[in-house]
């Protein structure tokens, strides 16, 4: 079959719905309307095979940071595939992308994490960590210390590992998850979970519970904790300030490792390089994927410190572990050029000094509206709280997330991608994003925060959780 982009939208729906099996997606329900084709996109805009312009608020998924249609990346990937379109790295070989990605990953990363060993998503990355954390307390003679502490409603990933380490319950109903040897422990979810509790009474009650999962485990079977600077897809949420000092004291004087999961808030997501700098924390490895290459291709690299990388090279030996696509050399060259990008047209400096400040004066204005409970950002990411009754910061009366998928399609229908989790509604724009492109954002948001109170008001659905 002739591959074809331009085939009408129905014919493309109807090969769409018999053969292609959608992520996170219930098929019968979609297939009962179709998906929406997207056929081409360029800086924050995108555009469905009905000529349909959208405003993405959403970076792809978390990833598009420097927009889409970047002329740079596209010749970086075409000049890399005709000199060298793949090699693999694991017999003693290795190619000039890896090389000058890992050096630059090295520069940039916060702290000593010098040391790169690259794959292809996020999910592999984490599950990279897992071997090679529990290699690292093995090559120490330590090989009891195994359990992994990761935390309720985190995001890890989709392989079995990776989604053993986050916390969704809903996904560890499938396939029996988790696996051995990692607990949960719960989120710094003020917004939902601190009941009459301050910000800074919570955050140190929820790092503390790091603490005391430690001591129930057994700190010589402890091998690390994972967690998001900033939880993404768990609804965007953001830590109280006490929450991060707590946790690193408390990493510091227990003798574990700490992940820091930097899929999302990493390459300038929080307004710095990382996310990691914002919040003050030193992690031992660092996860990052998506914005390394904003997107444009599939790679992920797990950032390794001296101290973990000293260990692994004097008495790891061989690292029994690696994938055909590791260090990719078109996917590197893509994630260099990217970076150079960032660098030279300062979009991190941008973000931090303009676009998230004038993002978050505006943002910040949704918590006015009747449907509102809260809001908040870090950066470039950022969320809302829908309420049926917003003093109380109440909870919907009927299913969880009917509020947030009502709201996310009444915003799809007026152009705007804004992604639903739970009764949250989330963005994460291209970091490129204009402060005129910002007001577009906000007042598309508004306008359809304004139907989807009256559509849910038509439906009964305004009532508040007991
Ligand atoms: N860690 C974090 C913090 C993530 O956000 C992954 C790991 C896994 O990366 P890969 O490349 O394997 O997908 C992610 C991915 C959503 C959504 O609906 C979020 C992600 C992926 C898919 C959907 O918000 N984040």
């Amino acid at each position: 079959m002739k591959l074809e982009n331009h085939l009408p939208t129905r014919q493309l729906q109807a090969l769409d719905s018999a053969h292609h099996i959608h992520p996170f997606t219930d098929r019968g329900a979609l297939n009962a309307k179709g998906a929406r084709m997207i056929t081409r996109a360029e800086g924050v805009y995108l555009y469905d095979s009905e000529g349909e312009k959208m405003l993405d608020g959403m970076a792809g998924l978390w990833c598009v940071n420097l927009g889409y249609s970047r002329p740079e990346l596209v010749e970086a990937a075409s000049r890399q595939m005709s000199q060298l379109a793949y090699y693999n790295t694991f017999f003693q070989t290795s190619h000039p992308p890896a090389a000058i990605l890992a050096a630059r990953l090295a520069e940039l990363a916060p702290g000593d994490l010098n040391h790169v060993f690259f794959s292809g998503s996020g999910s592999e990355t984490n599950d990279t960590n897992i071997r090679m954390v529990r290699h690292y307390w093995a090559s120490l003679g330590k090989p009891e210390k195994t359990v992994i502490i990761a935390r309720k409603n985190a995001y890890h990933g989709s392989t079995v590992a990776a989604a053993s380490l986050g916390g969704m319950a809903f996904m560890h109903a499938q396939g029996g998850l988790p696996i051995a040897d990692i607990t949960h422990i719960d989120q710094p979810y003020w917004y939902g979970e601190a009941g009459d509790l301050s910000p800074d009474e919570f955050g140190l009650q929820r790092a503390r519970a790091l603490e005391a999962e430690i001591d129930r485990i057994g700190e010589d079977k402890v091998a690390a904790f994972i967690a998001e600077p900033v939880q993404g897809a768990g609804g965007v949420i953001i830590p109280p300030d006490s929450y991060w000092p707590e946790i690193q004291r408390i990493c510091d004087e227990r003798e574990i490792l700490l992940i820091a999961d930097e899929v999302i808030t990493g390459f300038g997501r929080t307004g710095n390089w990382f996310g990691s700098q914002t919040f003050d924390i030193r992690p031992d490895i660092m996860t990052v994927a998506k914005g390394i290459t904003s997107g444009y291709l599939p790679l992920g690299a797990s950032l390794i410190s001296d101290k973990v990388a000293g260990v692994l090279q004097e008495k790891g030996g061989e690292f029994a572990h690696g994938y055909t696509y590791s260090a990719h050399p078109v996917a590197a060259a893509v994630a260099i050029e990217n970076l150079r990008i960032l660098d030279e047209e300062k979009v991190v400096e941008t973000v931090r000094n303009k676009t998230a400040p004038y993002l978050e004066q505006q943002w910040m204005k949704l918590a006015e509206h009747s449907l509102v409970g809260e809001a908040r950002i870090c950066g470039m990411m950022a969320a809302i709280e829908l309420s049926p009754q917003k003093a109380e910061r109440s909870a919907f009366a009927g299913d969880a997330g009917v509020a947030g998928l009502i709201t996310r399609d009444i915003c799809f229908a007026n152009g705007l991608v804004m992604r639903s989790v739970g009764d949250a509604m989330v963005i994460s724009p291209p970091l490129v994003i204009t402060n005129s492109e910002i007001d577009e954002l906000i007042s598309l948001a508004i306008k359809s925060l304004d139907m989807a109170e009256k559509a849910l008001s038509e439906q009964g659905l305004m009532k508040a959780a007991k």
